[in-house]
């Protein structure tokens, strides 16, 4: 007892809206494995945020169980941490729905995240996508959580939690903690390989822009080959060759080198294509023990199971107390 109270929290959730990158591994799920002894770790699958795009049932119920299977096969372990699906929480709802009462449509619309989604999906415009950080908040916030891993794309809503937790503070009285986000060094924006100026997403309609985690070798290296470059061939870490560094940044991430080791390493190579072949070997080697592993715990549906509905049981106990005393503070 005493060390759960005395450990900090540390919470993060994954959207199972796609197949997941490396850009999610680097920017997060490789960092709440790092996490686990240090702190108490809650990390969920976020199904409520994934429907704010449009899903195929049987797809996002495929994908939920996919993530958390990526979690265990990246190495978090359900024994020292809850791993869990939103859903199965009702809290994570209900908050949201108190939250939004003290939330600005303004503030909403600033939202860079909300911007750029309301241009790719004009077709689908619906107000969850609108309210996606306030449910955002709504997860970080139930938990009492101090430490976010996440990615930098993360970082506004991140902001927005905080804003959202001090005017529910000042309104009513202090009830949230105010959390702190844990960013990466190296790899906390992942680009796109096929357009730099992008970051890797799982939802991008071109699968040659990213790498997936269940990709075998012959697509990583094959996806790698086409990654956008220049026509500079100068080897150098600089923003005027993104395509570049974003390849040496991947580089870093997979090999603990600097950046600066990376170019002293290659800058003599010919041309680019000697390094693009080591980048890619990196990756390999890196990401084929994942993948084995991912592969395995699809097949026990049966642990994965037990392990979703132990997640569940653990996240709920916490995330009821700091409901009880939201719905106290209001008047319900
Ligand atoms: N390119 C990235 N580089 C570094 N970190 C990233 N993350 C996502 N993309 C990158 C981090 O991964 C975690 C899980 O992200 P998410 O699934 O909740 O949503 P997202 O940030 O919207 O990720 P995607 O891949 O871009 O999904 P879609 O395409 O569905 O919107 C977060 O911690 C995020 O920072």
């Amino acid at each position: 007892m005493g060390e759960q109270q005395t450990k900090k929290m540390a919470l993060s959730l994954v959207q199972p809206s796609g197949d997941l990158t490396i850009g999610n591994y680097l920017g997060a799920i490789r960092n709440f494995v790092a996490l686990q002894d240090e702190y108490t770790c809650f990390f969920g699958v976020a199904n409520l945020h994934a429907i704010t795009v449009t899903q195929k049932a049987a797809d996002l119920r495929r994908r939920t169980r996919e993530v958390l299977a990526t979690f265990m096969a990246c190495g978090l372990d359900p024994a020292r941490t809850t791993l869990f699906v939103q859903s199965d929480v009702h809290e994570h709802a209900e908050l949201a729905w108190v939250l939004n009462s003290i939330t600005s449509v303004g503030q909403l619309q600033r939202m860079t995240q909300f911007k750029e989604k309301a241009a790719t999906h004009a077709d689908n415009l619906n107000s969850a996508l609108l309210t996606y950080p306030v449910l955002m908040a709504a997860d970080i916030l139930l938990y009492q959580t101090d430490y976010v891993p996440v990615g930098e794309d993360q970082k506004q809503h991140l902001e927005f939690t905080r804003d959202t937790a001090e005017r529910f503070n000042s309104r009513y009285s202090d009830t949230f903690k105010l959390p702190e986000p844990l960013m990466p060094k190296i790899s906390a924006r992942v680009m796109s390989l096929k357009n730099p100026q992008i970051k890797m997403s799982k939802s991008d309609p071109d699968e040659n822009a990213y790498i997936l985690i269940r990709d075998d070798a012959d697509a990583i290296r094959r996806k790698i080959a086409r990654a956008v470059t220049d026509s500079e061939y100068h080897f150098a870490y600089t923003e005027a060759q993104p395509g570049l560094k974003n390849l040496i940044d991947l580089y870093a991430s997979f090999s603990g080198f600097t950046p600066q080791d990376v170019v002293e390493k290659f800058r003599d190579g010919n041309g680019y294509a000697t390094f693009k072949a080591a980048l890619a070997e990196l990756i390999v080697e890196k990401m084929t023990p994942i993948r084995e592993r991912f592969l395995q715990l699809m097949d026990d549906t049966a642990e994965l199971d037990a392990i979703r509905a132990a997640g569940a049981e653990a996240a709920s106990r916490v995330a009821r107390r700091t409901l009880s005393k939201v719905y106290r503070k209001v008047g319900f």
